[in-house]
C-alpha cells in the first residue's frame, strides 16, 4: 500500500508544480465570483459604511491583469484599465485625480520579472478613465511622492526621481553600492524626503533603509515590501513569519534611518506584530496605508503565495482594531493584488 500512496503522492506534487508552472507560463487564473459569505459581509458593511473615496488594485478576473477601480464600500465596481498587458501596482495621486500603474510591454509578464525594467513602463490613466498615456518607459515600483509633486521608481539596481510629468528625471540612489549585483523592487521616500525604504533583491534578499543625507545604508533584517507611515517617523513591512506564513511589521524608526534589532517579532521585547490575521486567510502582502495612516489596505490569500497568481483577496484594516473587524472587500477566485485607497 505505502509505495503505491507514496507514488500517487509524488504523482500529484509533480503535477502541482508543472500545472504551477504551465500557469506561470500561460498566464494569471480568471477564476469566478465567489459568493459573500454572510458574516464576513457583515463585518464589511459595518467598518465601510460612511467611509467615502475609491479603492484601486490589480485584479486578473477578465484573463489578464487590468486596474480595476471601486468605492470603498464595493459599489461602482469597474476596470479602469483594459487590454491582454499586465497592469498593476497601481497607486491615487493624493489629490484622487489620477493613477499611475505599471505596465508590461508583452502581454503577460510574472512579478518576479519585475526588476526587469526593460520589460515594464510605468503608466498614468486619470479616474474617470481617461487621459492614459506613457509617463516614464523602461521603470517599474513607481510611486508619488507624499506631497503629490513627484513620482519615485526604479530601473533594475537605480532608483529615480521625476516630476509628475514625467520630465526631470535624476538618479536617487544606486542600490549596487550596498551590494554589486542588488535589485531594488518597491522603494518608498520618507514624507520628509531624507529616508529611503528599500527591499533588495538578487545577490541580497533583504529590506533596509537608506539615509540620503548621511549616504548610509541600515538593513532592516529579511521580509519584503517595506515603507514608511505617513508623517511618522515609522516603517511597515512582510515579514516571513506567522499564520499562513507571514505577517505584518510595524515598528518605530529613530531620525537617522536606524530602528532597534528585530528579534522573533520584537524589538527590545515589545511585539511589532501589526497585523497577523487570524484563521486560514492569513498568508499577508501588499501592506499600504490611508494618506492619514489611519487604514491598512492589502492582500490575503489562503493558499499558495505567488503574487499574481495565488487567489489573493483585498481587505481594509482600521488601524488599532482587533484584526477580527477587517473587512473583506474582494468575493473572487481570481488574483487580486496591490491595493492603494483614497478618501474624499
Ligand atoms: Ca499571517
Ligand atoms: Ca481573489
Amino acid at each position: 500500500m505505502m509505495p503505491g500512496f507514496a507514488h500517487r503522492l509524488t504523482a500529484l506534487a509533480s503535477c502541482l508544480s508543472l500545472s504551477l508552472a504551465a500557469a506561470a507560463l500561460a498566464g494569471p487564473p480568471k477564476g469566478a465570483p465567489v459568493k459573500p459569505d454572510a458574516a464576513e459581509l457583515a463585518t464589511s458593511q459595518a467598518l465601510t459604511k460612511g467611509l467615502k473615496g475609491k479603492i484601486v488594485w490589480s485584479t486578473s478576473r477578465d484573463g489578464n491583469h487590468d486596474i480595476y477601480i471601486m468605492n470603498i464600500d464595493g459599489s461602482d465596481m469597474k476596470p479602469l484599465t483594459k487590454g491582454p498587458k499586465t497592469d498593476w501596482y497601481s497607486h491615487f495621486s493624493p489629490d484622487g485625480k489620477q493613477v499611475l500603474f505599471c505596465r508590461s510591454k508583452i502581454d503577460w509578464i510574472i512579478e518576479t520579472d519585475a526588476n526587469y525594467p526593460e520589460r515594464w513602463d510605468t503608466w498614468v490613466i486619470n479616474t474617470d478613465g481617461t487621459g492614459e498615456k506613457v509617463l516614464i518607459p523602461n521603470s517599474s515600483w513607481a510611486d508619488w511622492t507624499r506631497d503629490g509633486k513627484a513620482i519615485v521608481y526604479a530601473k533594475g539596481a537605480k532608483v529615480f526621481k521625476c516630476n509628475t510629468d514625467g520630465t526631470g528625471e535624476s538618479l536617487i540612489l544606486d542600490v549596487e553600492g550596498i551590494k554589486k549585483g542588488v535589485l531594488v523592487e518597491h522603494p518608498h521616500l520618507s514624507d520628509d524626503g531624507k529616508l529611503l525604504a528599500l527591499t533588495l533583491r538578487g545577490t541580497g534578499r533583504e529590506t533596509g533603509i537608506y539615509n540620503l543625507e548621511t549616504k548610509s545604508y541600515f538593513t532592516s533584517g529579511g521580509g519584503c515590501e517595506l515603507s514608511f507611515f505617513p508623517g511618522l517617523r515609522k516603517g511597515i513591512r512582510v515579514n516571513e513569519t506567522g499564520i499562513g506564513g507571514t505577517s505584518i511589521f510595524a515598528f518605530d524608526i529613530k531620525p537617522d534611518g536606524t530602528h532597534g534589532k528585530i528579534e522573533a517579532g520584537k524589538i527590545e521585547g515589545k511585539s511589532i506584530v501589526f497585523m497577523d490575521m487570524p484563521g486560514r486567510r492569513s498568508h499577508e502582502y501588499f501592506p499600504r496605508l490611508s494618506p492619514k495612516g489611519d487604514y491598512m489596505i492589502w492582500g490575503i490569500t489562503q493558499y499558495g503565495h505567488d503574487h499574481d497568481l495565488a487567489d489573493y483577496e483585498i481587505y481594509l484594516w482600521k488601524v488599532g482594531d482587533p484584526p477580527e473587524k477587517a473587512a473583506r472587500l474582494t468575493w473572487h477566485s481570481g488574483n487580486d493584488r496591490w491595493p492603494d485607497i483614497w478618501f474624499e
